[in-house]
């Protein structure tokens, strides 16, 4: 006889079974989570604590038997019952129509009758065994060589997605259960992120992760990874026990047995039917939670499987349609150096050419100097190239295992490629710039196309071919020489007749009349987008007023933390110092006595090395100017960071900058003096949710930003959100997000969007 307070412990332990069983059916098959992950486990931790207190509590089907086990010393060997088949693959669509003639032939059918194939995702993961008996889970295996895989139950034990005992009912005494464990994209993301800041070996792809993961013999590490489980088939059962004709029959039966079945499975048509899929799959390959490789197509009635039966290795009643490869290796034949419009170089890798994604490939961006050192990409060196979608394609990796003895480290150019100008690499920024400026053709081409583009100047006919000519005969040397073209002038260009010459001259006179946010943005200020031209442009209505823009006007105290070793906190105790007793810097000893007697804690570093770039009356004037901001009202432009504060003041500073831009309002440029238009709607339809503290400005200023672009701000999680921005500290929204799989952003990828 139970006493009371066991029987009340007894009955809690079984209510939590049932609880946790239903949530993860909610999360793993039914993708509508109804709980956060932190009451999730908040239910496992209470499971827990009863049966370590009461271990006479603690069953083989508990969930809390999925944290991991003592470490195996190895895997013993798991042998199949019916072999672990692999499949035969076909390449395109003859392959694939050869492969249908071929089960019409055997099934003795007339090829005008279409066979009704089940097409299923093909998930790059790592087939597995699960075996069952009387409905609860013995033994878990890897395919191994088909016929014979390694014991991996403990691990498979961890992962949520399988379940321990089967649900519903009908289920035959002995069935095996076959089908893939895989880790998805997001999960696959979070670990290497993990890795990373943790200075671990991070994974190359999520198959190599999930791998990674499953054959680990402490099972501990292996309930630490993000694995999920798709069913796709079955192994041995009962037979008579089975109750399905068809295999999609058969997925139903397993889903309601309590196995995740992928959602994109679908029943289809003949080799017509199969494409569609094909296709269809292929153009959401990106979105797709989890990485897939192809599609795999089966025929549906079990009655023709078993008529089909096997070759060698595979059945003859299914097939796998690979994707082109999106991956593959080539060589790194030299790295050359692109100027972009603001001066950025960015290394590109020339390879030897390469198919890849459906397109030959010979060039990869390495995006900046740092990738290229954090990947240790040598000229010569064999690298990976992936391609994804419209995606330029890129290295991922080296392959070190066949890195030449005769490669070449890439080296920063000193001096611009084109124009040869010397090349500034800031400490801490990992973009490297020409310092030529609108001297360089590179980048006077790419400002120039930046200008007439449709969201500033809007030049109609003005594209990158007529821009590359005009740089290079050397007529344009700014935006405003565009405005001194002359007729005569654009017949003598290639393909440029007498119409085409006529209609750019009356664009660029229709685009004189503009509006202040399209010409501000025009003007191609580093970090300032649409959006952010339009505030500023809000901000200081005077355009002279936004000219004469000093950096301390947006932070007071920027030129004091720019200083080296100073920084936000000692810039503010500096300032404290010299406000509490102006007069006594001026009258001090020396700099240094001054800095000593401020009581505040400078290190000696700091004092030495503003001893030696100030003299006190310098040092005195700095902070003035910074006291002066300070009694100002700082300007708060949602979206202007320090660096990109720099840009813009650094941008109207320069007197080259000035004058092209009064060139152009000689020439002609004008606005009406509300200045502004509706930004774009380029976020329209969409719906954001903000937790947590952003730095770069308040959750009111991100609000504003995203319906200035016409985004919807709301305060609750749902599947309709299209994405939740998390600054520091987040709250249980991101949890929801994560759970719902809505889109995550961080600050940086939102600074990003807004943009
Ligand atoms: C994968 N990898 O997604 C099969 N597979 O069927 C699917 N693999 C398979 N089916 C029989 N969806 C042998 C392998």
């Amino acid at each position: 006889m139970m006493t009371p307070p066991q029987e009340e412990r007894h009955k809690r332990v079984k209510e939590l079974h049932r609880l946790i069983h239903h949530h993860n059916e909610r999360y793993y098959q039914l993708d509508a989570p109804e709980i956060s992950d932190a009451e999730y486990d908040a239910l496992l931790r209470e499971l827990q604590l009863l049966e370590s207190r009461y271990p006479e509590l603690l069953t083989a089907d508990s969930p809390t038997q999925r944290v991991g086990a003592a470490p195996l010393s190895k895997f013993e060997p798991a042998q199949h019952e019916v072999p672990m088949l692999s499949l035969s693959n076909v390449f395109d669509e003859k392959a694939l129509a050869d492969f249908d003639r071929r089960v019409h032939e055997r099934l003795d059918l007339p090829g005008s009758q279409a066979i009704t194939y089940v097409a299923e995702p093909k998930l790059d993961g790592l087939a597995v065994s699960l075996l069952y008996e009387s409905g609860d889970f013995v033994r878990g295996a890897t395919r191994g060589d088909g016929q014979t895989g390694e014991d991996i139950t403990v691990n498979l034990r961890t992962i949520r997605a399988i379940p321990l005992s089967l649900q519903g009912q009908g289920w035959p005494k002995r069935l095996e259960v076959r089908g893939e464990v895989y880790m998805p994209k997001a999960g696959f993301d979070a670990l290497n992120k993990r890795a990373m800041t943790q200075g671990e070996k991070t994974f190359a792809n999520p198959r190599n992760a999930a791998a990674g993961s499953l054959r680990q013999l402490d099972s501990k590490i292996t309930a630490s990874r993000p694995l999920d489980f798709f069913t796709y088939g079955l192994g041995v059962y009962e037979r008579g026990d089975l109750p399905a004709t068809s295999h999609y029959a058969l997925l139903m039966r397993l889903k309601g047995w309590g196995f995740p079945v992928s959602h994109d499975v679908q029943c289809v048509e003949g080799v017509e039917g199969c494409l569609k899929f094909y296709r269809a799959i292929e153009k959401r390959r990106n979105e797709l939670e989890y990485e897939i490789d192809g599609v795999v197509y089966k025929v549906d009635s079990l009655q023709d499987q078993e008529k089909l039966g096997f070759i060698s290795r595979a059945p003859r009643w299914a097939t796998a349609h690979k994707f082109a490869p999106q991956e593959q290796t080539t060589e790194v034949l030299a790295v050359e150096f692109q100027v972009g419009r603001t001066g950025a170089l960015t290394p590109v890798a020339r390879l030897k050419p390469v198919f890849v994604g459906g397109v030959t490939v010979s060039n990869a961006t390495l995006h900046n100097m740092d990738e290229v050192q954090r990947k240790d990409v040598r000229v010569g060196d064999a690298v990976f190239v992936r391609r994804a979608g419209d995606v330029i394609p890129e290295i991922p990796r080296v392959v070190f295992e066949k890195r030449p003895t005769s490669t070449h480290p890439v080296v920063l150019p000193t001096h611009c490629p084109i124009c040869c100008s010397p090349v500034e690499h800031l400490a801490g920024q990992a973009v490297a710039r020409c310092t030529g400026g609108l001297f360089c053709p590179a980048q006077r081409k790419e400002s120039l196309k930046h200008f007439a583009s449709r969201q500033a100047m809007d030049i109609d006919g003005l594209g990158s071919e007529l821009i590359e000519q005009l740089v290079d005969l050397d007529y344009v040397h700014d935006p405003s020489d565009l405005y001194h073209l002359t007729y005569e002038k654009l017949l003598t260009l290639e393909l440029v007749a007498e119409k085409t010459a006529q209609n750019l001259l009356t664009a660029l006179e229709a685009s004189k009349k503009t509006t202040r946010d399209r010409f501000l943005f025009g003007l191609g200020i580093p970090g300032v987008g649409r959006v952010l031209a339009e505030t500023l442009g809000q901000t200081f209505p005077n355009f002279d007023q936004l000219m004469d823009i000093k950096l301390g006007q947006f932070f007071p105290l920027a030129e004091l933390e720019a200083l080296p070793g100073v920084g936000p906190k000692m810039a503010k105790t500096l300032m404290n110092c010299y406000r509490e007793k102006p007069g006594t810097l001026v009258n001090a000893d020396s700099l240094d006595a001054w800095l000593e007697s401020c009581h505040a804690k400078l290190p000696k570093s700091v004092v030495t090395g503003l001893t030696k770039q100030f003299s006190i009356q310098t040092f005195a004037e700095t902070c003035a100017r910074a006291g002066h901001f300070l009694q100002q009202k700082t300007i708060r432009i949602p979206g202007v960071s320090h660096v990109i504060a720099h840009h813009i003041c650094d941008f109207f500073a320069n007197e080259k900058n000035r004058a092209v831009i009064r060139r152009l309002f000689e020439a002609g440029i004008h606005w009406d003096e509300q200045g502004g238009e509706n930004v774009s709607s380029s976020l329209a339809g969409k719906t954001y949710v903000i937790t947590g503290i952003l730095t770069g400005m308040s959750r009111d200023e991100a609000k504003k930003q995203l319906q200035l672009l016409g985004a919807k701000v709301t305060s609750s999680v749902s599947k309709k959100t299209t994405a939740v921005i998390v600054g520091e500290a987040p709250g249980s929204k991101k949890d929801k997000a994560e759970a719902l799989n809505v889109q995550i952003l961080d600050e940086a990828a939102f600074m990003k969007l807004i943009e």
